[in-house]
């Protein structure tokens, strides 16, 4: 029998945040944005695990490869006893591996945090199963959620942070070493922190993975408009913007764009917001940052970590990079 999965109730209202940050992101001066975490609703995360399948995203399936090929061998480099806590467990798929290697080894206590209620109850689902293990799930933001973890801390107890999905990628490059630090704050000397990344590789092979043939990206990319119209009453005409996957050479980074195909004006009732589109300009709404081995084993060291050791894929170049905290 799975045990119940227990999930934290309280959240500040998330439409309020979401109007705001819709406002925010359409007013800006110069380049419209909007935030890439907002593509995860009941069908951008549907649309996601599509995403996943497609030949040209060979980025999931490395992650998910390099977890089954090496689980044993990771889970060999943890101390003992370990808790889990994941940041963004989405469908849990690629985290069974690695608990089931650890389920092997000792009783498991595995925390998931996601913003997605949804995206919990499937990780439960998924995992509930497996011998001896303990899901409580927290619907919470990734910090927020790790205080809580770090809050049930028993004496002795060491804790692994899972940041799979190469997540990181999302945030500015500034950014995301800043949040490696803030997850450094939380933890104490001794903790491991497992960091999924991609890597770079040649733009011929990287553009098609998020510009697919099929359009699944770019229906990906569409629904963040049709979900501020489902959730903030907005007008959008989904066909007068076109899906943009670009490479930028200097950032090294993937960018997702919306181009308004024609002068527009947007309604966003709930924001309380008019906005004007010219032809040609771009909401931006996703950057996915690609990196090199060592820039990452120097990423954690600039915020108290120590690379204990790093896998990588060659199919498709990714990473999985398991630091030490120090
Ligand atoms: C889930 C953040 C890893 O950046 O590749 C997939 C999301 N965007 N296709 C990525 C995504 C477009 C994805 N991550």
């Amino acid at each position: 029998m799975a045990a119940p999965m227990l999930t934290a109730s309280v959240f500040s209202s998330p439409s309020a945040d979401f109007a705001a940050d819709v406002r925010s992101g359409l007013t800006k001066p110069g380049q419209k944005e909007l935030p890439s975490k907002y593509f995860y609703d009941e069908v951008g995360s549907a649309l996601f695990e599509v995403i996943c399948l497609l030949p040209e995203y060979g980025l999931s399936r490395a992650g998910a490869r390099l977890l089954w090929r090496h689980a044993s061998a990771i889970v060999n480099r943890l101390p003992e006893p370990v808790v889990v806590a994941e940041l963004g467990s989405g469908s849990g798929t690629k985290t069974r591996w690695l608990l089931e290697a650890l389920a092997r080894r000792q009783p498991v206590k595995y925390f998931p945090i996601d913003i997605s209620r949804a995206a919990l109850s499937r990780c439960q689902l998924e995992l509930g199963q497996i011998p001896s293990i303990n899901i409580v799930g927290f619907e919470r933001a990734y910090l927020d959620g790790l205080l809580e973890v770090a809050a049930l801390r028993q004496p002795g107890e060491r804790i692994l942070v899972l940041f799979l999905g190469s997540t990181i990628g999302n945030f500015d490059r500034a950014a995301g070493e800043e949040f490696l630090g803030e997850v450094r704050r939380i933890l104490h000397p001794g903790d491991f922190l497992l960091l999924a990344t991609d890597l770079e590789k040649p733009v011929s092979q990287l553009l098609p993975a998020y510009d697919d043939p099929a359009g699944v990206t770019a229906a990906f990319n569409r629904n963040l408009l049709a979900r501020i119209n489902r959730e903030l009453a907005a007008d959008f005409h989904l066909d007068r913007f076109e899906h943009v996957a670009r490479y930028d050479v200097t950032e090294r980074r993937v960018e997702m764009h919306l181009r308004s195909t024609v002068d527009q004006n947007v309604h966003v009732a709930r924001a309380g917001l008019r906005v004007t589109f010219q032809a040609g300009e771009t909401i931006w709404t996703e950057s996915s940052h690609k990196f090199d081995g060592d820039e990452i084993v120097r990423m954690g060291e600039r915020h108290g970590y120590r690379c204990d050791a790093q896998w990588m894929d060659r199919e498709w170049t990714f990473a999985q990079t398991l630091f030490v905290t120090v």
